[in-house]
């Protein structure tokens, strides 16, 4: 038997008859705790440890509580990726490269009498029920797990105490020995009138029940840049108003080329301005906003009417308003990241974080997957095995699909010197595209080269149809400690994309040519 503590009164914990009593950190006695492990944020990070320490015997809480978006947006289980990122973004990709296709196809012979036309709703109730399944699935499989799962919003009181207010505002409070954070981040506003009450986020955005229309997306960010690349591409009048540059943190030159394409694909880029205020023209759904924004140097300012305004300048890590300071974990002013060492413990003893949370990490659903199975796998299955946050692959769903492995040319060149580093690269023309005649030479291929360590492969970028697929093979051979030579060796697909790697014979120092006519 085991009974939760109700109004912050303990009561005793029953393992298989025998009660566990603990201490805490002053030694003195506690009471027992009902939980061995409590995760609070039940994401792609805290579902995967909670779920690992239950194979190992563990008693485990996992709580998950939405917050609602300023316009009431709300989901289920599993976090970020699965509701309001990774699966609706790459599914609403996926639109939009239909859309192309459509239009490739007439010239490989298909006719169709009908003009085509995108419903947005029809796609929105697609995806929505699609990811409702995958809510359901995550419940079932915490159950079939034996994890206890609450829907409820979690925040220390105490050390080893937590509180967890439901939607109903009925608290109910749990103690656990060890707690994981895993709570995530949310999309941030911009502070200027009129963003809260009346742009949306990508936590908006996915289940909008309506066409959004024409529309201005503000931010460079990875997020911008791919939902900016859907909206056009299902065929919306798409503006991106960018503060500097594209995708920072990312390869430069990639980041341009993908913006680029972009451009001469529809969408428009609005370079060096900012949004002043937001205001109402008109209400509906999608209703009518104006826009006031000026360049950043403060010189020229500009005014222009959108269906919709997406902001998507960034996240806000979820570590305020969980009582951290109750318990004294560490948390980085500036930035609301939580700082953990390669254990991903945080400064006090009993409390681990994980995920998009976590100070200077990588924050990827396979990343706080990865980290959370190996932490639980640590903490109770006697494993020594760390995350390994080095060489992790990532792709940007862009149009033009961007993967990337490994170092950005600007890093390789800062820490290593151009003198040690070969670029080799070349544009390429996907089979697929040739006969509708388009994009050629727009598709890039890009390696680099550590001279001094056996011309091995310290950043891979390819810039084409299926980035993603390609980049996750590459990244299994990085790992393994992939050099040009290895690369040169290997046979290539014909006629696929990837194959370009296997030829790669231009450096960028050599200045030769690197355009495709054909393949
Ligand atoms: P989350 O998945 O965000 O989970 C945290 C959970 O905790 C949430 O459910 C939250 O509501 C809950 N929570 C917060 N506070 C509390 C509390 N106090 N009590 C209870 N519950 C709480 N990554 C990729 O790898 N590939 C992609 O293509 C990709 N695309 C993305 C697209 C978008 C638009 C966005 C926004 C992100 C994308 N990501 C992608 C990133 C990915 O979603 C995150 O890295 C991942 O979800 C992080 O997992 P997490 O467990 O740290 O947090
Ligand atoms: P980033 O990498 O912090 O990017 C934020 C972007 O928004 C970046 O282009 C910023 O421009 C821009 N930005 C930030 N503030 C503003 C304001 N006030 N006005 C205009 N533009 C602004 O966040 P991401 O969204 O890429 O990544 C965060 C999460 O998304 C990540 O955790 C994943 O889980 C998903 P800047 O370059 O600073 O000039």
């Amino acid at each position: 038997m085991r009974c939760a503590c109700e109004s912050g009164q303990y009561s005793a914990v029953y393992e298989e008859g025998v009660p566990r009593l603990v201490m805490n950190e002053a030694g003195e006695t506690e009471g027992p705790y009902d939980y061995d492990l409590i995760v609070i944020g039940g994401g792609s990070g805290g579902l995967s440890a909670s779920k690992e320490a239950a194979k190992y015997g563990k008693k485990v809480l996992v709580l998950d509580y939405v917050t609602p978006t300023p316009l009431g947006t709300t989901w289920g289980l599993g976090g970020t990726c699965v509701n309001v990122g990774c699966i609706p973004k790459k599914l609403m990709h996926q639109a939009a490269i239909l859309h192309q296709n459509i239009e490739d196809a007439r010239t490989f012979g298909w006719t169709f009498d009908e003009k085509v036309h995108h419903n947005w709703t029809a796609m929105r109730n697609a995806i929505k029920d699609y990811i409702g399944s995958l809510n359901w699935g995550y419940r079932v499989s915490l159950k079939d797990n034996g994890v206890t799962y609450v829907n409820a919003y979690g925040e220390f009181v105490g050390p080893h105490k937590i509180k967890a207010t439901n939607k109903k505002g009925k608290e109910t409070f749990y103690t656990g020995e060890t707690f994981i954070v895993a709570t995530g981040e949310r999309p941030r506003y911009l502070g200027v009138p009129g963003d809260k009450e009346y742009c949306i986020t990508s936590d908006d955005l996915f289940s909008l029940p309506y066409c959004p229309g024409k529309t201005l997306v503000i931010g460079a960010s990875y997020v911008a840049l791919e939902c900016a690349g859907f909206l056009a591409g299902i065929g919306l009048d798409v503006t991106v108003m960018v503060r500097s540059i594209l995708l920072r943190g990312f390869d430069q030159q990639m980041a341009e080329l993908i913006g680029d394409y972009m451009e001469t694909h529809g969408v428009t880029i609005i370079r060096q301005f900012v949004p002043t205020k937001i205001e109402q023209i008109e209400a509906g759904t999608p209703g009518k906003l104006k826009v006031t924004a000026q360049s950043t140097d403060g010189t020229d300012q500009m005014a222009e009417e959108y269906n919709t305004v997406l902001l998507a300048i960034g996240r806000d890590a979820s570590t305020k308003n969980i009582g951290l300071e109750k318990v004294g974990v560490k948390v980085i002013e500036k930035t609301g990241k939580i700082p953990v060492d390669e254990l991903e413990r945080t400064n006090i003893p009993h409390v681990y974080a994980i995920g998009d949370i976590l100070e200077g990490k990588l924050q990827l659903t396979p990343v706080a997957i990865q980290a959370g199975r190996l932490l639980a796998g640590r903490l109770y299955g006697g494993s020594t095995i760390q995350c390994d946050y080095v060489n992790v692959p990532t792709t940007v769903f862009t149009p033009l699909e961007y993967g990337a492995c490994g170092f950005a040319e600007e890093k390789a060149l800062e820490i290593y010197g151009t003198e040690n580093l070969d670029v080799y690269h070349s544009y390429f023309w996907p089979l697929e595209w040739t006969i509708p005649s388009r994009d050629n030479n727009k598709c890039y291929a890009k390696i680099i080269c550590n001279k001094q360590d056996n011309n091995r492969v310290i950043g891979f970028h390819v810039l084409g149809p299926n980035a993603g697929e390609i980049t996750q093979g590459f990244a299994a051979a990085i790992k393994c400690g992939l050099t040009k030579e290895q690369l040169d060796s290997t046979i290539g697909i014909h006629p696929v994309c990837a194959e370009v790697f296997t030829t790669l014979s231009v450096t960028k120092m050599s200045g030769g040519n690197i355009e495709q006519s054909g393949c």
